[in-house]
């Protein structure tokens, strides 16, 4: 019969895809924290895989959208092997225990620095635990009692070990030293000391935002934010040339599913999308850089735009790139044909 409903079936499948969740898996070797960031990044969708380079079990398995790779100290072979064999625009890692690295954060950014620059794959220094609890509540003014008593101890060998924390010496407060120590782990606790010893009046909210601060976690929730981006671009783009493949393929009939495809192709979601995935091409993103990602509305800006890629597809570049450049230079042409059409 006709080949129409396999090419409204397989549209309806390229949209499916394109609108999928991002799969995303955490891995690492065995007790890197792989659980524990799992917790501090409130990831619901990523999925915990069984740990690297355990004697006699295969290499997990890695496949989906993007990996994230727990690192602790220097990394080892496996690490290595592992990091070389994935594409790195699918892999972020985080350089964790960050509180365990040197004597203070900067030590473990220029290990994290090192690291990256070894395995080509950007590392963030992250303290995972501190960022966990910090997920979990805000300290109480108990906490914040129990703290402020022992504020002159602050930045000594105090809050080097949780027996130190805790021992009977520093006075009859050990049960509510534990607690503190419970709710906000070693690393917490010595940072909430310091703070506290240099602002004693800090009121919860502000001691909650230090130690989120201090965690790390923020910077891989951004970068985490712009892979997903970048995953969104490369998808829309992989849309558009499935849908521009079934449309050339279709022959035109009743129901209409090629003229359907066609109107979308030449519409203002197809435009924008096509500008994006363009833009996200690693051989000319850093070109994009500074402009808004999502269209002007006034088509002056536009042509502009138009014209600018147009030149930098004329530049010398290889010829994946300039594909992406064209693919932004027509995605511009719509937009301004849709926005100079649409005053009319
Ligand atoms: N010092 C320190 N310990 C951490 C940190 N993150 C996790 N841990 C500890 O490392 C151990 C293993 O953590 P877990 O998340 O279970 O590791 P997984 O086996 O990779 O899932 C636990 O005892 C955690 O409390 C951190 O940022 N700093
Ligand atoms: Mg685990």
């Amino acid at each position: 019969m006709s080949a129409e409903p396999s090419i409204a079936a397989a549209a309806t499948k390229a949209i499916a895809i394109w609108r999928r969740p991002p799969r995303i898996r955490v891995t690492g070797r065995a007790r890197t924290g792989k659980s524990t960031l799992i917790r501090a990044l409130a990831l619901m969708s990523a999925e915990e895989t069984a740990p690297v380079d355990e004697p006699g079990a295969p290499d997990p398995d890695l496949g989906g959208d993007l990996v994230l790779y727990v690192l602790t100290g220097t990394p080892q072979p496996a690490d290595r092997r592992i990091l070389a064999a994935l594409p790195p625009e699918r892999v972020l890692a985080v350089l964790n225990k960050a509180d365990a690295i040197g004597t203070r954060w900067s030590d473990a950014v220029a290990a994290a620095e090192q690291y990256s620059h070894d395995l080509r794959v950007p590392v963030l220094p992250v303290t995972a635990e501190l960022a966990a609890h910090t997920r979990g509540g805000i300290p109480s003014d108990d906490d914040l009692r129990t703290l402020r008593r022992h504020r002159d101890r602050a930045g000594t060998a105090f809050t080097l070990s949780p027996e130190l924390f805790t021992s009977a010496t520093a006075g009859p407060d050990t049960a509510e030293r534990a607690a503190v120590l419970e709710r906000w782990g070693l690393h917490g606790v010595a940072v909430a000391s310091i703070a506290l010893r240099h602002e004693p009046d800090l009121n919860p909210r502000s001691l909650l935002q230090l130690l989120h601060a201090a965690s790390g976690i923020d910077a891989v929730h951004l970068h985490l934010h712009r892979r997903y981006e970048r995953l969104a671009d490369r998808r829309g783009g992989e849309l558009l040339d499935e849908l521009t493949r079934l449309a050339a393929r279709a022959v035109r009939t009743a129901d209409g599913s090629r003229d359907r495809i066609e109107d979308y192709l030449t519409g203002p979601e197809a435009a924008r999308l096509g500008v994006r995935a363009g833009q996200a091409h690693p051989g000319i993103a850093h070109l994009a850089t500074g402009y808004a990602a999502i269209a002007p509305d006034d088509p002056d800006e536009a042509l502009a735009r138009a014209q600018r890629w147009r030149a930098v597809a004329c530049g010398d570049l290889p010829a994946s790139a300039r594909r992406a450049a064209l693919r932004v230079h027509h995605g511009y042409v719509r937009l301004w044909e849709q926005l100079t059409h649409a005053g009319l």
